[in-house]
């Protein structure tokens, strides 16, 4: 089906009042649920166990390979849900023929010791069946577990919206047995306690990681666009807030970061948005006076630490130029996050 985010949820809504207008059990409903959910961690399963059983050990001398995983999941966005669209689009951007295969260092992303594929977690369709948010967002850290459970994939997250940013942290913590340190690129901080009455939201994200104690250190890099509450919830959680009116004092110390010794890992978040529009026009959230793409390659080719697992967010094709240069942005962020984690 090629439903979209704010679609599904409306015609999800009129079915499961189809079905209690019609007197289905709330067991039946549920047990069909978990059928739908089995399934899609059934295939997300076998590709990983594929692609690590099959390729992986015969190839072998491999430590950590990046393996991405969709998530297309907008309906947390608090202003437009292009981001649902964003995983296919990045897809076709990294192998559109248009540059080469290599990454700047020299890897090349079509050897799978370097970059593999386990697809899309279904959440559209998960959603179509009328699962609601906190179930939901169990799939989606089940979902990484799962990736993670074949050892070297390391999950590197094709968002959707920054909402997932909240279970694939929390998954990643509970398989590794203890925190991460995150570096965190985004012109917003995402750490409202809430936001419009939705505790999921894609400006919340920060807030749910750091109650559960899923980081020990959280840097944010590229803020430009934060309110009162976000430097207090900051200040509350000890968070490391890097503004962009100071970054040219700050650059020195960003672009040789250490992280991660003494934790189980680095975790990176890239939110599109933390680039100046000027480079990546297909965001909802359009903040100028941002990072350059070479800032951020600067920040993440220098970085220090073992990089366990890392997302990249807030695409949104519906925003983005007719020849999809954004596409091509986020695509390249994922191509050179994978030669980071790969090894
Ligand atoms: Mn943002």
């Amino acid at each position: 089906s090629a439903m979209g985010g704010a679609a599904a949820a409306a015609g999800a809504a009129r079915w499961i009042q189809r079905l209690s207008a019609a007197r289905i059990s709330t067991e039946a409903l549920e047990r069909g649920q978990s059928r739908v959910i089995d399934a899609s961690l059934t295939l997300i399963r076998e590709r990983a166990k594929l692609k690590v059983g099959e390729l992986l050990r015969a190839m072998g001398g491999v430590k950590a390979s990046a393996t991405l995983l969709g998530v297309p999941l907008g309906h947390n966005s608090s202003f437009l849900q292009g981001p649902a669209f964003a995983p296919p689009r990045i897809r076709e951007a990294i192998w559109c023929g248009s540059t080469n295969s290599s990454t700047e260092e020299g890897k090349e992303l079509n050897d799978p010791r370097v970059l593999t594929d386990v697809g899309d977690v279904p959440i559209q369709e998960i959603r179509d069946c009328g699962v609601e948010d906190d179930r939901l967002m169990h799939v989606i850290s089940e979902s990484v577990k799962t990736v993670m459970d074949e050892d070297p994939l390391r999950p590197l997250v094709l968002g959707g919206d920054h909402s997932i940013s909240y279970p694939v942290v929390r998954a990643v913590s509970e398989k590794l047995g203890g925190p991460v340190d995150i570096l965190h690129l985004d012109a917003h901080p995402d750490i409202y306690d809430c936001f419009e009455g939705n505790t999921y939201s894609h400006a919340s994200s920060f807030a749910r990681i750091m109650e559960g104690g899923y980081a020990r250190r959280l840097l944010q890099v590229g803020l430009r666009s934060i309110t009162k509450e976000g430097r207090e919830q900051g200040k509350r959680f000890g968070v490391e807030q890097y503004e962009m009116r100071t970054f040219s004092r700050d650059r020195e110390k960003l672009e040789n970061l250490k992280l991660g010794e003494g934790v189980k890992g680095v975790y990176v978040s890239v939110d599109v948005d933390c680039l100046d529009p000027a480079f990546a026009p297909g965001v909802s959230h359009i903040e100028p006076g941002g990072l350059s793409f070479r800032d951020v390659l600067n920040i993440l080719q220098n970085l220090q630490g073992d990089v366990v697992a890392g997302d990249v967010v807030e695409f949104n094709p519906q925003r983005d130029t007719v020849d999809g240069m954004t596409a091509m942005v986020a695509a390249k962020l994922v191509r050179e996050l994978s030669a980071k984690i790969s090894k």
